[in-house]
């Protein structure tokens, strides 16, 4: 369709969303709110791995990060100047229940209630994530994830969060990317706890995915019917060398990236090929007990999606040789190095990866889909007070194409959220990498709108993204 239209002034040729889409911007309580000795929060895993050394590039730590904390009101004003209807933030169990259990810490709920209402103040609505990998570092000193303990744990801390701000919230994500907290934090170690067990790996998988259902549960007894529930996967979408052997390298990797974590939450319990293909390090499954996979295939009300890269890969010579690096028990693969354009994060670039993974989920989910992050880390200049990233501007547009051809595909994808709102504290590579449309500071904690997020407000208003050219900001 060919438009001018005087408001969005995009004046070409559009690309147009469906009227109700939803548009947001995400991040998460560690990498941006600091504050972390304020108003009795405890320690989490995060506070604890980054004072060991060599963990977190440039010994960076969760301060001063965008000082969110005290500075929330005026980040969410600036939300409402981008135009966002929806804001993805996750809520700090270390504020809520310093030692992860037990008492309450009620300066901790009170900022989240002082969010929301400042969220929903300028008309935009709140999604609240519960877990975003800061684990209060009391119950990781009991086994954290690797304990099933952990799972009922967390069912109660969510449901005294949704009791608490379930008046007003009623969109919610129990854990944003379980392969992160499982693989990242117990199998290779790059992340907190910076555990490395690959076979504790999995049997952590299961009880991020344990929690997931009995937090699910959980809240859904005590919601109103309208409130709905979803859970936060990153998926790769991999590609494999033309050849036989490199196909089944790719089988093992979606495997354990993507159908682990999918097949029981849709009630098809752990993949049997997954199951063979980690036996060797010993039978994890021995922790799923009678009822475990009913409780993880809850149903949900939707799913984000977090994508970012794809990932390359190829037969290994020897299929036996252990690959290494996160996936616990993977075997006779070659990750391939990426081609064409990469991000600061050393990813490829290829928004074509969203629109084919979105089909797919649309096919093996059934429930409908949520872009839940997207987004890419670059080195960002401030000139005149001005960050013109066209690098990021060109990513986000793109993949916003790609988020338009899967629903003119017919998938049933209802948001999208950029990663992230504001550049933060990207985990182990620190405050180095910045994914935000604002630029932060960190020494003056100044905020700059970038060229991204000049240009997502503009595809905002229109509901629309042009069919070519990004000269939108
Ligand atoms: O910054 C992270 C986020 O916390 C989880 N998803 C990926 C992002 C970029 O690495």
């Amino acid at each position: 369709m060919t438009t001018t239209d005087p408001d969005t002034e995009v004046g070409r040729d559009l690309l147009r969303f469906p009227p109700d889409f939803l548009w947001g911007a995400a991040t998460a309580s560690f990498q941006i709110e600091g504050a972390t000795g304020v108003d009795g929060r405890g320690p989490s895993i995060w506070d604890t791995f980054a004072t060991r050394p060599g963990a977190v590039l440039g010994g960076d730590t969760g301060e001063p990060a965008c000082d969110h904390y005290h500075r929330y009101a005026s980040d969410v004003e600036l939300m409402a100047e981008l135009g966002l209807g929806a804001y993805r933030f996750s809520v700090a169990w270390p504020r809520i229940q310093p030692l992860g259990a037990g008492p309450v810490e009620p300066r901790g709920l009170a900022f989240y209630d002082r969010l929301v209402d400042e969220v929903l103040g300028r008309g935009i609505q709140p999604v609240a994530t519960l877990y975003h990998w800061d684990l209060p570092q009391a119950l990781e000193d009991r086994g954290g994830w690797r304990d099933r303990d952990t799972a009922h744990r967390f069912a109660e801390y969510a449901a005294l969060v949704h009791e608490r701000l379930g008046d007003r919230v009623t969109t919610w994500t129990t854990l944003n990317e379980p392969w992160c907290s499982a693989f990242l934090g117990y199998a290779n170690g790059v992340h907190a706890p910076g555990v490395v067990d690959p076979k504790a790996s999995l049997e952590a998988a299961h009880h991020l995915l344990l929690g997931h259902g009995l937090a699910t549960r959980a809240l859904r007894a005590q919601a109103p019917a309208d409130h709905r529930f979803s859970i936060v996967l990153n998926f790769c979408a991999v590609v494999a060398e033309d050849d036989e052997a490199s196909r089944e390298a790719a089988r093992k990797v979606d495997g354990l990236q993507n159908r682990l974590f999918l097949d029981p939450l849709a009630g098809r319990g752990y993949p049997a090929d997954v199951v063979e293909d980690t036996a060797w390090l010993g039978d994890w499954t021995a922790v799923v007990r009678d009822g475990d996979l009913d409780a993880i295939a809850t149903p949900i009300d939707w799913m984000g999606v977090n994508y970012y890269s794809p990932t390359r890969v190829a037969a290994a010579a020897d299929p036996l040789v252990v690959t290494g690096g996160p996936f616990p028990g993977l075997r006779g693969v070659e990750f391939l190095p990426p081609r064409g354009e990469v991000t600061g994060m050393g990813w490829e670039v290829d928004a074509t990866g969203l629109t084919g993974l979105l089909r797919r989920l649309q096919r093996d989910v059934g429930v409908p889909l949520v872009v839940t992050e997207n987004g890419s880390a670059f080195p960002d200049v401030v000139e005149d007070g001005r960050v013109e990233d066209e690098a990021r501007t060109r990513y986000l547009v793109d993949h916003l194409r790609a988020a338009h051809a899967a629903i003119a595909a017919g998938v049933d994808l209802r948001g999208y959220f950029a990663w992230s709102l504001l550049d933060n504290f990207e985990w182990a590579e620190g405050y180095s990498q910045r994914f935000g449309i604002v630029h932060v500071d960190y020494d003056t904690q100044v905020r700059t709108v970038k060229r991204s997020g000049r240009t997502l407000a503009r595809v905002i208003g229109a509901n629309a993204v042009p069919v070519d050219g990004y000269d939108l900001g």
